[in-house]
């Protein structure tokens, strides 16, 4: 087998050939964030069919102070620990308001991406000068941990924007659980879903118009040209998205327009692709109030309080530990 033969493949080469070994095809949308990917995924936020982004922000705007209380909890201190960087624009509007209520807070993040870091860390310390900052590059769980043993304040954990939707049931429950874990009992974690909605909607929202979000799952091609030394025909495939009523989740893929071959070369594989032939590239999960109330109680959470916009597309749900 090939992967005997090349044991310093990186797991981004080990992932592809995986994927693209496999029947149905996939390619994992964790690796569309590349600097172009993060480019283009600031674009789809600001697109007009693209509203998870605006709900976010409408509940932030508008229940700015319900969002504070809920989080002071009679208590004006407290650390909030974003996960995932993202641009930090709805973030933003919570500190602002957190901090003219002479909030006693501290906001650290956390990410993968050096650059991501960086860029907040410059555009918070400019909009809050104010305001403690950490930023911190790494995996979640092991700088949770730390977190854990070193700070005595109250932790609000958030992780924004439904990126939970991008993750299987499976790997929301594990991910919720290790958070738990980490967290002590009067911590609490504040998630971004977005809800099940007219199907027309939401399959708009991931094949606009503009074709931004073509541009963003086949960027993840170009990648493995560059990076895996490939020879993808980018003009050969196409976006194609759709939305699952029954398991509420949109899903997009990329067509193979013709019948072609590809070459790897970092994985010295040729994969061959038939005309019409469709590699999974990403689920995006939808969700009710029971699948919310679920997960949070099957992973050690209780619901605090739900926050929605005025039309009942998206949810932020604040969770507290549940105590047993
Ligand atoms: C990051 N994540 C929540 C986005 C979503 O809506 O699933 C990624 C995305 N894919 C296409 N458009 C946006």
């Amino acid at each position: 087998m090939q992967s005997s033969t090349t044991p310093e493949l990186t797991t981004f080469a080990e992932d592809v050939l995986r994927g693209l070994s496999s029947t149905p095809k996939s390619l994992s949308s964790k690796y569309f964030y590349d600097d172009e990917g993060t480019r283009l995924f600031q674009e789809i936020m600001k697109l007009p069919e693209y509203y998870l982004t605006g709900c976010e922000h409408e509940i932030f705007s508008m229940q700015t102070d319900a969002i504070f209380r809920a989080f002071a909890n009679g208590d004006r201190a407290f650390d909030l620990i974003e996960l995932g960087a993202g641009d930090g624009t709805k973030t933003a509007v919570l500190i602002d308001h957190f901090l003219k209520q002479e909030a006693d807070i501290a906001y650290s993040t956390i990410d993968i991406s050096q650059e991501a870091l960086d860029a907040l860390s410059a555009k918070f310390t400019s909009a809050f000068p104010s305001l403690k900052i950490e930023t911190r590059n790494g995996d979640y769980f092991r700088i949770l941990e730390s977190l854990k043993k070193s700070s005595g304040r109250r932790k609000i954990l958030l992780f924004l924007g439904s990126n939970i939707g991008n993750f299987s049931r499976e790997q929301s429950l594990d991910f919720f659980r290790n958070l738990r874990r980490v967290m002590n009992t009067d911590d609490l974690f504040f998630i971004g879903l977005d809800l099940q909605k007219d199907p027309h909607v939401i399959v708009d929202a991931y094949d606009d118009a503009a074709g931004v979000t073509a541009k963003f799952n086949l960027n993840l091609l170009r990648r493995i040209n560059r990076e895996l030394d490939a020879d993808f025909d980018i003009d050969k495939f196409m976006h194609y998205a759709n939305y699952r009523p029954i398991e509420a989740s949109a899903r997009s893929f990329l067509i193979s327009q013709e019948r072609q071959s590809v070459y790897i070369k970092a994985v010295d594989r040729t994969f061959e692709f038939e005309q019409w032939e469709a590699v999974f590239m990403e689920m995006s999960q939808k969700y009710n109030l029971k699948m919310i109330d679920d997960l949070a109680t099957e992973s050690g959470f209780a619901i605090k309080q739900n926050f929605f916009d005025s039309r009942n597309y998206y949810c932020d749900s604040l969770w507290r530990p549940a105590v047993s």
